[in-house]
């Protein structure tokens, strides 16, 4: 048997959950090389010698001559959306394609950066002296309040708006859109449950029946609890 060609270079539990997913779903051979957190949570130094940020996920193509490393999950998915035969992006020009396209990048571009400061104010919370969490929190509780949580609960609520009247994020179709919600929304799960509606529930129960997914729920701490 011939070497897997793409190495997806995946830091435990994170957003690169996404790439190991799509490649089931595209059916393509893959090694991948999974990197521990650091006490921090950073990523090892080590995925600085795959690309310059350092972050994950990254993949390695090494059918191209020079091999070379693709960053980004949006990024990565129209890489390998456009490599691989598939049917998980809807056709040009369509209402479809437009959603798509909306959430491949609110995902990471405007839903991801709130969640992310609540899961950083959630671990600050965790190792600052007991004595000063209560100022802390309520510092962070303010916060959430003006900034981070009017975000969320706004993509959320347009979210479940879309889903009473398809399926999926881009349509009734399921697309790569809807892997690349899945880390973040499952992120909302547990940090911003009370702006996560039913039908956006439905969507995520749906998704992880799927076959391809089930194969990589092993890297997804939250589904093993
Ligand atoms: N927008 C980037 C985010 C990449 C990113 O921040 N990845 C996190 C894991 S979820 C990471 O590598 N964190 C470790 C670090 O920043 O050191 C993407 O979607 O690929």
């Amino acid at each position: 048997m011939s070497s897997p060609t793409i190495v997806l270079h995946h830091l435990e539990d994170s957003r690169s959950i996404r790439i190991a997913w799509l490649l089931e779903e595209l059916d393509v051979p893959y090694e991948i090389k999974v990197y521990k957190r650091l006490p921090s949570k950073l990523a090892p130094p080590e995925l600085l010698q795959v690309h310059p940020l350092g972050k994950s996920p990254v993949i390695v193509d090494n059918s191209a001559n020079p091999p070379f490393a693709v960053a980004e999950s949006g990024a990565i998915i129209e890489y390998l959306t456009e490599k691989f035969p598939n049917s998980l992006v809807p056709a040009r020009g369509t209402q479809e394609k437009v959603n798509y396209t909306y959430w491949l990048h609110a995902s990471e571009g405007t839903l991801a950066p709130p969640l992310v400061m609540k899961v950083i104010f959630n671990e600050t919370l965790k190792n600052v002296p007991f004595f000063i969490s209560p100022i802390i929190g309520l510092v962070f509780n303010k916060i959430s309040e003006k900034v981070t949580d009017p975000t969320i609960e706004r993509v959320l609520a347009y979210l479940e708006s879309e889903l009473v009247f398809h399926k999926y994020a881009a349509g009734n179709e399921f697309t790569a859109a809807d892997i690349q919600l899945y880390r973040t929304l499952r992120n909302a799960l547990v940090y911003t449950p009370q702006f996560v509606g039913p039908k956006t529930k439905e969507w995520l129960e749906l998704i992880r029946q799927r076959a391809a997914f089930k194969k990589v729920a092993y890297l997804d701490p939250e589904v093993q609890k």
